[in-house]
């Protein structure tokens, strides 16, 4: 299956999800009068996408330059581009400064971190790379057999790259010493990339994010230019609800990038537009759309923009 083929299928798994409002908004008549134009709002709200950014979305939409007689294809097309083109800020993939390159994995509880490091490390090791996956989530002892049961199937999944895990070294170990024994295996080894799993901690938790800093400064007493990226992974499924979130953690730790993940299933994928509206918005560098391994790919604005306004990806 395409990559485009399974955002279409995760944004369309909800029987209350965007592309069917926005279908039904259409639906109405090729031609954009108002009822249309109210409908398609009502659609964008309800996908998360803010007031304003429906308001100006629309606003371009009767600017835009419409074929006449106009179908309801070309319509949704129109729309696609201008989401697309708004989106495009976001769309930017990780990159590989170092060797080895340390990327810190943050978020609120059950985000999706230690999922979407197993999937990145799988992916990462089927290119030939070797990762190193720092188990730096000492909060439970579940957490590390989890992260376990994820990086032997991603080791075991090629032959050309690997995945090794290092765990804390004693239950209950400081999470900075995990990350720090991490690099260190990584720069011996002469692995590619280390991931950080960290513990899920609330965003107005002003302890727990503290913590963070500190597993920096454990990193950076190995390599000054560590970590090469902080990532937050946010779920989805909260819609606008993540952009304080951002704000929170990017207050204790600079944070160089996003990951969004469950985006099958919700109702709320248009959030990306509020996102991408912010100033300064930060880089969606990965999103996830399912639970499997091949569920997690780059951010393509016109494949999501596509996907969300149920442009059939067949064609
Ligand atoms: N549907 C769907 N589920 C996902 C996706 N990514 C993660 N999940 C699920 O979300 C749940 C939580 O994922 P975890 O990776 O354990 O989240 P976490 O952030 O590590 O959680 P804590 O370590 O407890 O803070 C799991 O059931 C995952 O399978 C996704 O893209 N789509
Ligand atoms: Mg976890």
């Amino acid at each position: 299956m395409s990559w485009l083929s399974r955002i279409t299928a995760g944004l369309t798994k909800s029987a209350a999800n965007v592309t069917e409002g926005i279908k039904q908004a259409i639906g109405i008549a090729a031609k954009l009068d108002d009822a249309t134009l109210e409908a398609l709002e009502e659609a964008l709200i309800a996908a998360d996408t803010s007031l304003p950014v429906a308001q100006a979305l629309l606003k371009d939409l009767k600017k835009a330059k419409l074929p006449d007689p106009l179908t309801q294809e070309a319509l949704k097309q129109a729309l696609a581009d201008l989401i697309a083109a708004r989106l495009q800020p976001l769309a930017q993939p990780l990159s590989f400064p170092a060797s080895p390159t340390v990327i810190l994995v943050a978020g609120v509880n059950g985000a999706g971190k230690t999922t979407t490091i197993g999937k990145l490390a799988a992916q990462w090791a089927a290119q030939g790379k070797h990762v190193v996956v720092a188990a730096a989530d000492t909060f439970r002892a579940a957490a590390v057999a989890q992260l376990k049961v994820w990086t032997d199937r991603a080791d075991a999944s090629t032959k050309k790259g690997s995945v090794s895990i290092v765990p804390p070294a004693k239950e209950g170990a400081d999470s900075a010493s995990v990350a720090y024994a991490a690099l260190e295996k990584a720069q011996n080894e002469h692995a590619d990339i280390v991931l950080i799993d960290t513990a899920g901690r609330l965003a107005n938790r002003a302890d727990l994010l503290a913590e963070l800093p500190k597993l920096n400064r454990a990193l950076q007493k190995q390599d000054a230019t560590a970590p090469h990226h902080t990532l937050l992974v946010l779920d989805a499924t909260l819609g606008q609800s993540t952009l304080p979130q951002v704000a929170e953690f990017h207050k204790q730790i600079p944070l160089t990038g996003l990951i969004v993940t469950k985006l099958d299933g919700t109702a709320k994928a248009g959030f990306l537009l509020a996102l991408a509206a912010q100033p300064n918005p930060l880089p969606v560098v990965a999103i996830g759309v399912g639970e499997s391994l091949d569920d997690l790919g780059p951010f393509e604005p016109s494949a999501f923009a596509a996907a969300l306004v149920g442009i059939d990806s067949a064609k």
